[in-house]
């Protein structure tokens, strides 16, 4: 089935097999190798349409994204650019991405020797913060406004108003049992709805960020060296929060963000403190003194967000995150709801 796609865009080589690659939680990627070894392999993916649905747009986005950050390496002498910024294969059309009939398909050159990691130390952690820091500032001067691909993406009253929607539906049955997390997050609505809040103000800008900044999303050097960042769908105009907090959410987390056992979920500060220097080395030049001061907030509202997000996934009956058994979601968002208390408890005895 993969070959017959793939044999849609223009690659060089011929594939000899196609197969699984990663964990993401929304679309279905996997690797084609090809025979010769002077050719690249690719990475296929069917992008998830019920969540992407203009892939034009989506596609047009991460076009414009790819190639200002290939111009801006370019620009700055770096060597071996196809392995620091993704590079897409288009069809005979010239379209980067095909339609078979049911989904949407794309491919790009796989990166040979990089490696994504579900845990991180405290030095990879400095520097993903730099590279995440470097990514939107090589993005500050994009002179093209991007679409959002997800409207709303990570508008926290919107996720709350799902989440209300939710509720009210109550399609699985399930708000009964969860009133103690719907009240725990409606005593924190107000404070982390505040950027929306201070955007309608005119105090805080929305820049272009990557808005799925997790530790797997990024792809490093056999010898630890930051490559590029992966996973470009959710490249949209959004509170610099998003990148630096979702970071966060799952580096500085001492368990996974479905850990079922919540005594071994905990905030590392370590990790949190070697991020932030990195990114602020690299974010300074173009931060405000108020979003500078917002990022402890950032470090507690991703949690929350996804509390929130995993949560209304669970009261819709598992229609929107990938699950891998029937109480998945909820196990999730107990995880993520941990995690917040962390946050809060190392914020408050820091003040
Ligand atoms: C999804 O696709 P993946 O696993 O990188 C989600 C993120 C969530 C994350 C939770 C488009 O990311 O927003 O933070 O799961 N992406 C989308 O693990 O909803
Ligand atoms: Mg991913």
């Amino acid at each position: 089935m993969g070959a017959e796609i793939v044999g849609h865009f223009q690659i060089e080589g011929t594939v000899v097999k196609v197969e699984p690659l990663g964990n993401g939680l929304i679309n279905d990627t996997y690797k084609v190798t090809t025979a010769e070894a002077d050719k690249p392999d690719y990475v296929l993916q069917r992008i998830n349409h019920a969540i992407f649905q203009d892939v034009d747009l989506l596609q047009h986005n991460i076009e414009v994204v790819t190639a200002h950050i290939r111009q801006k390496l370019e620009e700055s002498g770096t060597t071996d650019i196809d392995r620091k910024v993704l590079r897409f294969i288009p069809t005979a059309s010239g379209k980067t991405y095909y339609f078979d009939g049911t989904s949407y398909w794309r491919v790009m050159v796989f990166i040979p020797r990089a490696q994504t990691f579900e845990t991180v130390n405290a030095a990879y952690s400095y520097d993903a913060g730099k590279a995440f820091g470097h990514f939107q500032a090589m993005l500050s001067d994009l002179p093209e406004q991007l679409g959002e691909t997800i409207p709303n993406f990570h508008n926290m009253e919107f996720r709350l108003q799902q989440l209300h929607e939710a509720v009210q539906a109550d399609t699985a049955g399930r708000v009964k049992e969860m009133q103690p997390y719907l009240d725990e997050i409606e005593r924190r609505a107000a404070y982390m709805c505040q950027a929306e809040q201070l955007y309608r103000e005119g105090r805080l800008p929305k820049r272009i960020c990557h808005c799925d900044t997790k530790v797997n999303n990024m792809m490093f050097e056999e010898n630890g060296e930051v490559l590029c960042v992966i996973d470009l769908d959710t490249v949209m105009p959004s509170f610099i929060f998003s990148d630096y907090g979702d970071f966060l959410r799952t580096a500085a987390n001492t368990a996974a963000e479905d850990e079922p056992d919540l005594s071994k979920i905990g905030f590392n500060t370590e990790i949190y403190e070697a991020f932030s220097s990195g990114y602020l080395e690299s974010a300074s030049t173009f931060l405000t003194p108020l979003e500078k001061d917002l990022l402890p907030y950032a470090v507690a509202l991703f949690p929350y967000m996804q509390c929130v997000r995993f949560l209304a996934d669970y009261l819709n009956g598992d229609t929107y995150y990938k699950i891998q058994y029937p109480e998945h979601n909820l196990v999730r968002t107990r995880a993520q709801f941990r995690l917040l208390q962390c946050v809060e408890a190392h914020f408050s005895a820091s003040k």
